[in-house]
């Protein structure tokens, strides 16, 4: 006997709605935290872990299950393998090597690649037509090193870049103007961490220009505080790591931000790690750099055309010249 009665007449077909289906690579900190933002955001139908921890994945696993009644419906999977991702519309890879103490960044991006050689074929060969989002570090480098390797056209590649970075930035101008900070736009572009550039022409809060409001008002020009500002932002990782020992829910967050705009096809604007090579006089190599990018269903879009002061875009070339430097270094 069937648990429920079925109901006589045949139900009318729902309408067409796509099943989408996200994996998460790593299912440490950052991994667990995307994927709980993306489970609470009713994201996705079907969610995957992928970790190379067996016992520790199928503990998360577990346990995100057991929310399952008060979480919108989605299936739950975790393996090592990763035949389990099959079909996937996004992929987002976090697992990464821990830089061990005394180990120079060169070294860490080695054995880091040496880890997404196993990671990407494998995505790339189960999910042909998924999009692929890097979060793990150095994310710039890395986003290149995974659209190599997955032989994906080069929109379906994004690193997320300094979309947490610009989410910092948004919090602290809004905090120091007492707004909220989705009323403040602010980007944040080029290298995810130290050396990121700030647009000071792109700050609006509420649609009011803020470096030519304070000028035109003749209030004390506050750009000092702004460069400060930024500084906080640079530091902010570094803070939080101090005292918490890792980074996570604003990267969750963010990540989940941008998967939202990709499943959904919001096409909104987001500074993510994209194909830099041709934009602002950056030549000379493949590189990934985050620029304001439109993202959608099929990936980037296109990068928008912001105004970059001559200082601004030569930032943006030097650390295009770093990164192309340590790439030459990886063998790929
Ligand atoms: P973590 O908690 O050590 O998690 C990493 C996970 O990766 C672990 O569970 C590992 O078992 C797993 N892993 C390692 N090798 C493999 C493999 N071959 N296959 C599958 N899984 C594997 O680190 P955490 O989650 O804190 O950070 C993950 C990465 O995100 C690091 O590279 C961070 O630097 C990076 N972050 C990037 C941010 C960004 O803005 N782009 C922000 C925060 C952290």
């Amino acid at each position: 006997q069937a648990f429920f009665k079925p109901i006589l007449q045949t139900a009318p077909p729902s309408p067409t709605k796509r099943h989408t289906k996200i994996s998460v690579i790593g299912a440490g900190n950052v991994g667990m935290a995307i994927a709980q933002t993306i489970l609470t955001q009713d994201l996705a139908d079907e969610l995957v872990l992928v970790d190379a921890k067996p016992d520790e994945l199928r503990g998360e696993m577990l346990d995100l299950q057991h929310a399952a009644a008060f979480l919108p419906r989605t299936k739950i999977i975790a393996s090592v393998d990763y035949s389990v991702t099959i079909g996937s519309d996004l992929c987002i890879v976090t697992a990464g090597a821990l830089q061990i103490s005394g180990e120079s960044m060169l070294n860490l991006l080695q054995r880091n690649v040496a880890l997404f050689s196993s990671i990407i074929p494998p995505l790339a060969k189960y999910s042909p037509d998924s999009i692929l989002m890097i979060v793990s570090n150095p994310v710039d480098v890395l986003t290149y090193v995974a659209w190599k390797l997955s032989g994906f056209p080069s929109n379906r590649v994004i690193g997320s870049g300094t979309n947490l970075d610009s989410s910092r930035f948004r919090f602290l101008i809004a905090d120091h103007l007492d707004v909220n900070a989705q009323d403040v736009h602010a980007y944040i572009v080029g290298v995810h961490g130290d050396s990121s550039v700030a647009l000071w022409s792109s700050i609006s809060v509420g649609g009011v220009p803020v470096l030519s409001f304070l000028e035109k008002q003749q209030i004390a020009y506050e750009k000092q505080t702004l460069e400060n500002i930024h500084k906080e932002v640079i530091g902010s990782a570094y803070e939080v790591i101090s005292l918490k020992g890792y980074t996570s829910w604003a990267i969750g967050y963010s990540a989940a931000n941008l998967a939202r705009t990709i499943v959904r096809d919001q096409r909104r604007i987001h500074p993510i790690s994209v194909l830099a090579k041709g934009f602002y006089g950056i030549d000379g190599g493949d590189v990934f750099l985050s620029l304001p990018a439109q993202l959608g269903r099929g990936g980037v879009l296109g990068v928008t055309n912001v105004h970059l002061t001559d200082e601004e875009a030569q930032r943006l070339r030097d650390s295009a010249k770093t990164i192309l430097e340590v790439q030459s270094q990886l063998g790929i």
